[in-house]
């Protein structure tokens, strides 16, 4: 029981740390980006866009993206997709399902067309229902 709320803790911490996810979490050469719409997200199917763009600031084609999304409580049931390219080095997952609000964890797990793998971690804040006025 104490060694699993140390362990809730840690995790909590290394959520805030990665916040970035820069040079956190096996990062690749260049930089990650996800979107996500609507913004902020909410409870339900939301648009993921990540963006791949190599050391030299190029978009990476060819690449296999999945996407886990998980939330650091007990009990919680991973949510798993797969992004299709939409364009140069861009891959988006129309309809991804937040099934709860709170903090969620988004491990972007990429593969690049010359085998590299990396994982990209981004923390995000779903809302359980839509912000006042945004359905007008
Ligand atoms: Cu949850």
């Amino acid at each position: 029981m104490t060694l699993r709320a140390l362990a809730g803790v840690g995790l909590t911490l290394l959520v805030l740390v990665g916040c970035r996810g820069d040079g956190v979490e096996d990062p690749l050469p260049g930089s990650v980006e996800v979107g996500v719409s609507p913004t902020p997200p909410v409870v339900g199917p939301a648009l993921l866009v990540i963006r791949i763009d190599d050391e030299a600031g190029s978009p990476v084609e060819g690449a296999e993206v999945d996407v886990e999304g998980t939330m650091n409580h007990a009990g919680m049931v991973p949510v798993h997709a797969t992004a299709e390219a939409a364009a140069p080095g861009e891959y988006r997952v129309e309809a991804f399902e937040f099934t709860m609000g709170g903090e969620w964890i988004l491990w972007v797990r990429i593969t690049l067309p010359d085998g590299t793998t990396g994982t990209h971690r981004e923390t995000l804040r779903v809302a359980s229902s839509p912000p006042p006025g945004s359905e007008r």
